[in-house]
C-alpha cells in the first residue's frame, strides 16, 4: 500500500467509523482469511467492525479465529441489511466489482459508506474510495498483510491474525505453488509462523478435513474425467444428481477442477457443476504455464479471474455448456492472445 493510500485510510479510521468488512460471494479460503486478519486487526485498535458474508462458506474455514462472529447474510438477512445501511465504512476484499458481492450488491450500492477495496484480481471496478489493488500478489490475505504493515507496523500482527493470512495464503496459492507465490510472499509467510501460525495445523483442518461423501464424489468425478490429448486439457462435470446422490454440501467440490492439471501433459483444465439453485452451471478453470483461462472466461463464459486461474458460468443446460465448450475450445487456443505474455 502506498503512502499516499495509507494515509488516507488512516484518515478514515481516525473518524472512528462504523466498520463492515465484506467478502465475496461463496467466500473460499483467501476471502475469510483475509476478512477476518482484517477484522481482528481493526477490533484489536479498537474498532467497532463487523464481518458479512454474502453467502455461507465451507465447514474447513469455519475452525478460523473469529469465524462464529461473521454475519451470514441468508440466515441473518435483516442484522446485516440494517449492518450495511448504518456503516460508514466498508471494506470489500478479495473482489473488485460489487456484483461479485450478490445478494449484497443492493445493499453495497444503495450504501452512503467511503469504500475501501483491497484486491488481487485483473480490471478492478471505481467504487471505491481507496482502492488497493494488486494483480500480481498472490493472494488478498498478502495485501493485507501489507496494509497492515503500513498503518502499524508488523508488531501489530498477533497469533490469530497471522494465522487467518496464512490460511488464505496458503488456499490461494494452492499450497506456495501456483505461479504468483513470490519470494516475497515466503517473507511475509516467514513472519506469519513467527508471530504463531501453525502451519500444520492449518493445513490439516483445511486440507484433511473430507467427510467420506465429499471423498467418494471426488472418486465420481475423477472417474468420468475427460482428456483431449489434442488440446491438452482435461474437463469434468457434476450434475446436481450426483450432487444429491453424494449428500453435497458447500465447499464439497473446492479445489476438484485442479486435479485435472495433474496429467503430465495437462495445460488447461475445466469442471462444469450444475447448480439447481441458482439454475445455472458454474464453470471452474485452471492451468499451466501462461495460457490465458482469465481470457477464456471472460470472453465466453460471462466470468474472469486470473491467468492460471478463473470462473464463468453458463445458462443453458450441463450437456450444452460442454458442447459449447468444445466448440469455442480450438478457437480459443488459435487465439495469439490465448497464452498471455504477463509471466
Ligand atoms: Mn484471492
Amino acid at each position: 500500500m502506498n503512502t499516499e493510500n495509507t494515509k488516507s485510510l488512516q484518515a478514515l479510521l481516525d473518524k472512528h467509523p462504523v466498520i463492515s468488512i465484506i467478502p465475496h460471494t461463496s467466500p473460499d479460503g483467501d476471502a475469510i482469511g483475509s476478512t477476518l486478519g482484517l477484522y481482528h486487526f481493526l477490533k484489536n485498535q479498537g474498532h467497532d467492525v463487523q464481518l458479512i458474508a454474502p453467502t455461507d462458506f465451507p465447514d474447513f474455514l469455519k475452525w478460523m479465529p473469529g469465524a462464529e462472529q461473521i454475519l451470514i447474510y441468508p440466515y441473518q438477512e435483516q442484522q446485516a441489511a440494517q449492518r450495511i445501511a448504518s456503516s460508514t465504512l466498508i471494506f470489500t476484499l478479495d473482489f473488485n466489482n460489487l456484483l461479485r458481492a450478490k445478494p449484497l450488491t443492493p445493499f453495497l450500492e444503495q450504501s452512503q459508506a467511503d469504500f475501501v477495496m483491497i484486491d488481487h484480481h485483473q480490471q478492478p471496478d471505481t467504487y471505491a474510495r481507496i482502492t488497493y489493488s494488486d494483480d500480481k500478489a498472490s493472494s488478498t490475505c498478502e495485501l493485507i498483510y501489507r496494509t497492515i504493515v503500513a498503518l502499524t507496523g508488523v508488531e501489530a500482527i498477533d497469533e490469530q491474525i497471522a494465522t487467518c493470512l496464512y490460511t488464505g495464503i496458503m488456499t490461494d496459492t494452492g499450497g506456495f505453488r501456483f505461479s504468483l507465490t513470490s519470494p516475497e510472499t515466503h517473507r511475509v509467510v516467514a513472519v506469519l509462523l513467527e508471530k504463531g501460525a501453525d502451519c500444520t495445523r492449518i493445513a490439516t483442518e483445511v486440507l484433511d478435513s473430507y467427510t467420506k461423501d465429499r471423498l467418494l464424489l471426488l472418486g465420481h468425478v475423477l472417474n468420468e474425467l475427460t482428456y483431449l490429448s489434442q488440446y491438452r486439457t482435461a474437463y469434468m462435470y457434476i450434475s446436481s444428481k450426483t450432487l444429491k446422490q453424494f449428500n453435497f454440501r458447500k465447499g464439497d467440490t473446492e479445489g476438484f477442477v485442479n486435479y485435472g492439471l495433474r496429467i503430465k501433459e495437462a495445460e488447461l483444465a475445466a469442471i462444469f457443476i450444475e447448480n439447481e439453485e441458482d439454475k445455472l452451471i458454474k464453470i471452474s478453470f485452471r492451468s499451466k504455464t501462461n495460457l490465458d483461462v482469465n481470457l477464456l472466461a471472460h470472453t465466453y463464459f460471462n466470468g474472469g479471474g486470473h491467468i492460471n486461474a478463473a470462473g464463468g458460468s453458463s445458462h443453458t443446460s450441463l450437456e450444452d455448456t460442454i458442447q459449447y465448450f468444445l466448440e469455442v475450445l480450438p478457437q480459443f487456443l488459435s487465439r495469439t492472445d490465448a497464452y498471455s505474455k504477463q509471466i
